[in-house]
């Protein structure tokens, strides 16, 4: 039975099951009932492993085609290529859905079409968003129940004259009669996958592939690619950002947001312990925060999301326990190893491996202590997708759909050298200059990219804006004209992964992390030490408590001035990085350039 009278959403079914020739329909309602049958379906096909040692936890193993976002296989679709801008793949949208089509002519047979109504953000909240995905993976239906609320609800809340974002997905690989996966993760090769996103009609194609944000839609396509696009037309923020709520010893509490590239530290900020007495860290979101003005003239954010689709290896009790609390039950684990007796462990999980393990890749896997080359057991970019509602950090009103006021921004990346470990922007302009110059080594959560190297990722949005990045800049700048500087949030840059010329962690990072919180949260309430230089407000040496681990020395070096870096780092953005946006660069980030720059 068709649950919904909304008549574009029956017609847009209907035509995509006659394009994809599923063997069956069903229309997903969000309960326990359905995601029990999806796990039952995929560990029958021998896709997932239950976990003894995890109540309800399960361990994929995808293809090692599919292990990642692929950047170069993702589109932003256009009607003009102007409006993709430099930064973004594009191909002509009549052209895309002529070669899309003809690979989804006939791509479910064999499988069954699920159709998974959702909302990212609280149901019926007026900043949440109505999607529907269609796809032919059960993975991906167990999955976006945990990401985002999926059920009836929604269609209730979406009419039957409501908006939606369509959102098409299929793993590519459609099945003979009588055939199943027979315990391979099925997608489409590397070549064949396509992200595709078409701004102009709001809607999202992909094929292919059936890891994390390729294949859960409301993620990256629609929270971000989509909603960039169209908060920009309406005047909000969409951003690859997490969202914490901070209270020191007296009890008072402030709101930060944070962008950091992929892989570079947000769901460990969002979750963490603070090593300074008397402080408290609690969850909002560690990924995407949409942010709108509310009438009071303050910036007010909710995280869109459900729940966290979190990098596994590096976390352990030490790292990040709130994680790991969370992960106990209730869990999707991809890529991670599996223990002899039931468990998971990955590199940095702050133990030995306990015996043999059954690596990412399906094969033994003895840990050898004295090789440093050995090939990982769990894959870099291997993940967990866990209910938000479990994390013991959780704040009380993450799900409030007023969202919360931030009073403060934060950039970062991960470098090795030149930006200090903080520094403050000293207005509106300044800040989204820093956004805009954002930077980090590459990481593994793309797999086309060549880990280790730095390049620009301005506001961590690089493979997540969905129109032309010059354009986003503007409409950053134009934000800022809409309410006045003593309600605005502060921006701040930070840097947790200095190295030394060993290539050792000059800062300790993780719960530490807290002490710079400490010295923002002071800043916003204007009493924090610092001083004016060149590139911003920067803590004294005193303004910020130094970690046992760190030497007096190390310290200095983690907070001074870098002017050789600097300059360097500056030519680089007004010869290679600024000039890729032309015209549509906004002339106030150029302004910011030449002052930096004249005062160095
Ligand atoms: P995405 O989910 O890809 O957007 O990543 P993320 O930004 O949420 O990054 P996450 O918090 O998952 O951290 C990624 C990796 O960086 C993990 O291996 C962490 O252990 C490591 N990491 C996080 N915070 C710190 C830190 O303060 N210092 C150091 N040295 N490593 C960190
Ligand atoms: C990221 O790469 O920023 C992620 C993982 O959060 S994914 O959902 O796969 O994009
Ligand atoms: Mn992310």
């Amino acid at each position: 039975m068709i649950p919904t009278n909304n008549q574009k959403l029956i017609n847009w079914v209907k035509d995509i099951q006659a394009m994809c020739a599923p063997d069956s329909v069903v229309w997903c309602d969000g309960t326990k009932a359905e995601y029990d049958q999806m796990i039952k379906i995929v560990v029958d096909g021998k896709l997932a492993k239950p976990l003894k040692k995890r109540p309800n936890s399960y361990l994929f193993r995808s293809d090692a085609s599919d292990v990642a976002r692929v950047e170069n296989r993702t589109y932003i679709a256009s009607k003009r290529k102007e409006d993709a801008g430099p930064t973004n793949n594009w191909v002509d949208p009549i052209e895309l859905k002529e070669t899309m089509k003809s690979l989804y002519t006939g791509c479910m047979k064999g499988r069954v079409m699920y159709v998974i109504p959702f909302s990212m953000g609280p149901i019926g909240s007026p900043i949440a968003k109505i999607g529907v995905e269609i796809t032919d993976s059960p993975y991906v239906v167990a999955n976006m129940h945990i990401m985002t609320r999926v059920g009836g609800r929604v269609l209730e809340v979406l009419g039957d004259k409501g908006e939606f974002i369509p959102c098409l997905h299929s793993v590519g690989k459609p099945l003979l009669s009588c055939q199943d996966d027979n315990g391979q993760w099925p997608c489409a090769p590397l070549d064949k996958k396509y992200i595709s996103h078409f701004p102009d009609d709001r809607s999202i194609w992909s094929y292919g592939s059936g890891y994390g944000g390729n294949a859960l839609l409301g993620k990256k396509c629609l929270a971000l690619r989509i909603a960039s696009a169209q908060a920009k037309d309406e005047g909000w923020l969409a951003e690859h950002m997490l969202i914490l709520k901070v209270t020191n010893p007296e009890g008072k509490s402030k709101y930060i947001a944070a962008a950091f590239p992929s892989a570079c530290g947000k769901t460990n900020l969002a979750m963490l312990v603070p090593t300074i007495p008397g402080w408290k860290v609690e969850t909002v979101g560690d990924d995407i925060a949409w942010m709108k003005y509310g009438s009071d003239g303050k910036l007010y954010a909710i995280n869109p999301e459900a729940g966290f689709f979190g990098v596994a290896p590096g976390t352990s009790m030490d790292s990040n326990p709130n994680a790991m609390h969370t992960i106990e039950k209730n869990t999707i684990f991809t890529n991670v190893a599996l223990t002899e007796d039931g468990d998971v462990w990955w590199e940095g999980i702050g133990y030995d491996a306990p015996g043999t393990l059954i690596d990412w890749n399906g094969k033994e896997w003895i840990q050898d202590k004295e090789n440093k080359g050995q090939k990982p057991a769990a894959h870099p970019n291997s993940r967990f997708t866990t209910p938000a509602a479990q994390c013991p950090s959780i704040a009380s009103n993450f799900e409030d759909p007023a969202g919360v006021p931030i009073d403060a921004i934060l950039f970062g990346g991960r470098r090795p050298s030149t930006i200090p470990l903080v520094h403050q922007s000293r207005n509106w302009n300044h800040g989204v200059f820093m956004g805009s110059i954002v930077g980090s080594e590459i990481t593994a959560a793309a797999l086309d990219l060549k880990a280790g190297t730095i390049r620009r990722d301005p506001f961590a949005m690089l493979p997540f804006c969905g129109y032309h990045m010059g354009d986003y800049f503007a409409h950053w700048i134009k934000v800022g004209t809409k309410s006045t500087p003593d309600k605005q949030p502060k921006f701040f840059f930070v840097n947790w992964f200095r190295k030394t010329k060993e290539g050792k962690w000059l800062w300790p990072g993780y719960g530490d992390n807290s002490r710079v919180l400490k010295w923002i949260f002071e800043r916003c309430d204007g009493v924090g030490k610092a001083v004016e230089t060149p590139i911003g407000f920067m803590p004294t040496l005193d303004a910020i408590d130094r970690p046992e681990s760190v030497s007096a020395q190390d310290m200095q070096e983690l907070l001074s001035l870098d002017k050789d870096g600097w300059k360097k780092e500056l030519a680089d953005v007004r010869s290679e990085h600024y000039p890729k946006f032309g015209s549509k660069l906004p002339k106030e980030l150029h302004a910011q350039l030449d002052d930096i720059e004249k005062n160095l």
